[in-house]
């Protein structure tokens, strides 16, 4: 095995010297943070530590498959911990209300693969180089020595795939592919895997999706594409905030479409964005950084207050911008 950076012994170390661990994840938890939690905390749990995950927010409910034993739920009131680990989380507010929470702990490891990361943690371990924090997990735990079951293969290969659109994504390296092979030989279960993940979206985020290709808007030579989700789309589709991973991708995926845009009403005076560029020119997480969000190069995002049409112009303003420097 090619060597590997000091931070990860360190963080090793300090584990095996920890009883009890709560692995923290990102509000709006997606695939890769879901399933790098989950994977870790089974291993851990197969080391005699006391393990338990924690999230503001639920989990989509397309990974529950992942989670048999209900390890993703707040725990007691009073509970203090060894170590927190926090798995995919950019900067310290990206744990939400956990965070608050967790600050009466020994120590806090960070483990994330965002450009953007703040480094908030005692013990950083920050790859920008990953496409995601699953394959930091799987090299934690190849260099630990804690085997990797079918269970925890499933749960890493989730989070591999979900964060490199099913392998597509310009991130995707050669590792990656190799990593994903050792998970599908450790038993990770493809089939159920892909039908859960892919082939089973509810009715109701098809009724948003009906939404969105009927309402979606082209601007800029047709080179930024984007839509708003109110409270209302929600209320009338039946949808949940948690169904809306992935559906940037439907406006993205258009020819001419080179940054595409979701605005989503979080409360009147608060947009959530999320951003996507095709272009190695245009670095999103630069222009969520200008509203104090952060992310990847090709996939970034922020929480903006302000009123919906002042926060739509000031961000289309900034893409737009963006566009015209990389021509
Ligand atoms: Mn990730």
């Amino acid at each position: 095995m090619k060597p590997h950076p000091k931070i990860i012994d360190r963080i090793i170390e300090s584990i095996r010297e920890s009883q009890t661990i709560c692995i923290v994840g990102h509000i709006r938890p997606d695939g890769d943070c879901v399933g790098s939690q989950l994977g870790l905390a089974i291993a851990l749990r197969n080391e005699g530590k006391s393990v338990c995950c924690w999230n503001e927010d639920r989990i989509p409910e397309k990974y529950n498959f992942l989670d048999q034993d209900g390890t993703i739920q707040k725990p007691k009131r009073g509970l203090t911990f060894d170590c927190v680990i926090a798995a995919d989380a950019a900067s310290f507010e990206r744990l939400g209300s956990v965070g608050q929470f967790v600050l009466d702990r020994k120590l806090l490891i960070n483990i994330d693969h965002h450009e953007s990361n703040t480094r908030y943690g005692d013990l950083n371990w920050v790859s920008a180089r990953e496409p995601s924090t699953g394959e930091l997990i799987f090299r934690l735990l190849k260099i630990a020595k804690w085997p990797i079951t079918k269970r925890i293969a499933d749960c890493l290969f989730t989070a591999v795939s979900t964060d490199t659109g099913s392998f597509q994504y310009a991130t995707t390296r050669p590792g990656t592919y190799h990593v994903a092979g050792e998970l599908v030989r450790r038993g990770a279960d493809l089939a159920k895997i892909c039908n859960e993940v892919y082939q089973s979206y509810p009715i109701s985020r098809a009724r948003l999706l009906r939404h969105i290709y009927s309402h979606f808007r082209l601007t800029h030579d047709d080179q930024i594409a984007y839509f708003w989700l109110k409270k209302a789309d929600f209320a009338r589709t039946g949808a949940e905030t948690s169904d809306t991973e992935g559906l940037i991708d439907h406006i993205r995926a258009i020819a001419p479409v080179v940054v595409a845009c979701v605005f989503e009403e979080v409360e009147p005076k608060l947009t959530r964005i999320s951003l996507r560029s095709k272009s190695g020119k245009v670095n999103v997480n630069e222009i969520a950084a200008q509203f104090g969000g952060g992310g990847h190069p090709a996939a970034a995002g922020a929480r903006i207050p302000g009123s919906p049409l002042s926060v739509q112009r000031r961000v289309i303003a900034a893409v737009k911008k963006a566009l015209n420097a990389a021509r």
